[in-house]
């Protein structure tokens, strides 16, 4: 069973994550999600987490003894001479200064046993936080893309939500992950159902026609039409050899 735990000063923001999938995902025993409060880490009446930056400037930065007493918790008993790394904690800390979190990171985070993300508020977590604790565990500095939030509990929503779902079990029918946006590195398809005209608009005559073959034709040429439209980007960075003579007509 993956592990995960979540650390932020807005427990409450994590709450959907025991909604729907994830929820259900935690209920089946696939996954054990666990949100701490970092305050319970405080040991002042106001429960400071923040102080002043040195060398001046705007906002405050997150103090490291909360963070070091929280990480220690997290950590536990994990012996960090195990050599199977898919079976050492990876921390994740959400940033907008991070490497960008994609599905290729989600396929790489899931394989592992236990996750931790830290969420900063304010300007940041005092640097030594990550500095000692790469030394211990892998570290993964994470940005969701190239816009600012104000914390990283909403990013932690988006990459949980993207890693569990591609744990065995968690998606009842997992041949639907193959064909998905970023699995194979072009868009997904338009899909259709019933009725066949809606409000004078007809479902493409191909879909209708019972030849697999062309179905799967179609498809595969609407991917292409709609990454090199939007995503030229994807197109651009597919292998030579994942396009055959008919992919390069369309
Ligand atoms: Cl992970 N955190 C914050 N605060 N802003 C972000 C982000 C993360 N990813 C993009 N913008």
């Amino acid at each position: 069973m993956m592990r995960l735990d979540v650390l932020s000063i807005f427990p409450e923001y994590l709450a959907p994550l025991e909604l729907s999938l994830i929820g259900r995902a935690q209920d089946k025993g696939l996954l054990g999600l666990t949100v701490h409060d970092l305050r319970d880490w405080t040991h002042d009446r106001h429960r400071t987490v923040d102080d002043t930056p040195y060398g001046g400037g705007a906002g405050m930065v997150m103090k490291p003894e909360p963070w070091g007493e929280a990480l220690d918790a997290a950590l536990g008993a994990a012996d960090s001479s195990v050599t199977d790394p898919t079976s050492r904690p990876v921390l994740i800390v959400p940033s907008p200064a991070g490497e960008v979190f994609t599905q290729q990171t989600a396929r790489e985070l899931a394989a592992h046993e236990h996750l931790v993300f830290a969420c900063g508020r304010y300007e940041g977590i005092d640097q030594r936080v990550v500095d000692w604790a790469a030394e211990r565990m892998e570290v993964r500095p994470m940005s969701i893309g190239d816009y600012v939030l104000n914390g990283g509990e909403v990013a932690v929503l988006v990459m949980v939500e993207a890693i569990a779902r591609l744990l065995p079990g968690v998606i009842g029918n997992p041949e639907s992950l193959d064909e998905e946006s970023h699995e194979d590195g072009l868009l997904e398809y338009p899909v259709y159902t019933k009725p066949a005209v809606w409000r004078g608009h007809e479902v493409p005559a191909v879909l209708l026609s019972g030849d697999h073959g062309r179905v799967a034709r179609w498809r595969r040429d609407q991917r292409l039409r709609r990454t090199a439209q939007t995503r030229p980007d994807l197109l651009a960075a597919l292998p030579q050899d994942s396009l055959d003579g008919r992919d390069r007509e369309v």
